[in-house]
């Protein structure tokens, strides 16, 4: 039984530039063509799971990880799907990384974030060891196309670094190495959060972004599961997760510092289907802002030939309150512009 399906159990029963990988919100880009209808899934053909975006001159990139499962997670590698009109989407005809590239690793191609400081790319990507054990690896490429390589040669994060920092002498004391997502400031600074099961951790990460920095702070915010997804807007960080447990919610909190603490916000989006006989739906949020449009881009698990295992990339609008809280947003077929 993998730790996902241990964690899994133990929740049900306890119930319990351009870039926006420095968020910098870029206005000048081209804006959709108006009355242009995009499709959701975005591209049907292929299954695409645990979305994050990066803005890069002018084009949307969302990185995934390539379903493969039927009755369990099954994930080796991981797409860029790209698109400077957000209607007509590309993905290379194939995966562009794989956990190939971490000689540690060997399986496990789960929730990726990929960011850009000073023009190089850092994709932050969570894997399982050979030894052993989820831990969160780094790869690095001039372009968010690659061709990737392991920066580090070693994992980031992992089980004995977390029991190391907090004194725990088992690993399962320690928050799920999973799902890390990666804020770069304007100043340069980058944090990095993780977790899952209901539990999350914020570390700075060094400058050169291969590097841990200060303090794991275990600070997590209300309902959540996994999935995290940070980002700074109007000098306020809202953290987007996957909100209670299967099938998940997408909700949100924020606050004044990266670290937390959280404030509770609220829902943004309710539940996702899953086909009948499938285990219920996972859900994986990112935000991002293009040509001043702000965006939700999730997965859904309800497609043509999909499964809560061979889930697809999906995006709708995301609106703001003049109060900063966000409107809840409904699946469509399609955004039209
Ligand atoms: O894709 C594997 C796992 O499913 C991710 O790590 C979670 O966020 C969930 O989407």
């Amino acid at each position: 039984m993998t730790r996902y399906t241990v964690g899994l159990v133990w929740v049900m029963v306890v119930l319990s530039a351009c870039s926006s990988g420095d968020q910098v919100a870029r206005t000048e880009c081209a804006a959709p063509v108006s009355e242009s209808v995009g499709s959701n899934p975005l591209v049907p053909g292929i299954f695409t799971a645990d979305p994050a975006v990066l803005v890069d001159d002018c084009t949307f990139y969302i990185t995934a990880g390539h379903d493969e499962g039927v009755t369990d997670f099954s994930l080796k590698d991981w797409y860029v799907l790209s698109s400077s009109d957000l209607v007509t989407w590309s993905y290379r005809g194939g995966p562009v990384m794989s956990v190939d590239v971490f000689s540690w690793a060997d399986a496990n191609a789960w929730a990726s974030q990929m960011v850009e400081k000073d023009s190089v790319f850092y994709w932050y990507v969570p894997v399982n060891k050979i030894d052993g054990g989820m831990a969160i690896g780094v790869a690095r490429a001039d372009s968010p196309l690659g061709p990737f390589v392991d920066a580090i040669g070693a994992p980031l994060v992992d089980d004995v670094i977390e029991m190391a920092a907090n004194g725990y002498e088992f690993d399962y004391q320690t928050v799920y190495t999973i799902d890390p997502t990666v804020l770069v400031e304007e100043d340069g600074r980058a944090y990095l959060t993780y977790g899952g099961f209901g539990r999350m951790v914020t570390i700075e990460l060094g400058a050169d972004m291969i590097s841990l920095k200060g303090e794991l702070v275990e600070e997590t915010p209300e309902h959540f599961f996994e999935a995290p997804y940070l980002v700074k807007k109007d000098s306020n960080y809202y953290l987007v997760y996957a909100g209670q447990i299967n099938p998940a919610t997408i909700d949100y909190a924020t606050a004044s510092s990266p670290f937390g603490p959280w404030t509770y916000r609220g829902r943004i989006m309710e539940p996702l289907p899953n086909l009948p006989g499938e285990d219920y739906a996972t859900s994986h949020p990112a935000i991002a802002e293009f040509a001043g449009q702000w965006y939700l881009v999730y997965h859904r698990s309800d497609g043509e030939g999909g499964g809560t295992y061979r889930r697809q990339v999906a995006m709708d609008k995301l609106f703001f309150n003049e109060d900063g809280t966000i409107q809840p947003v409904v699946p469509s077929s399609g955004i039209r512009f």
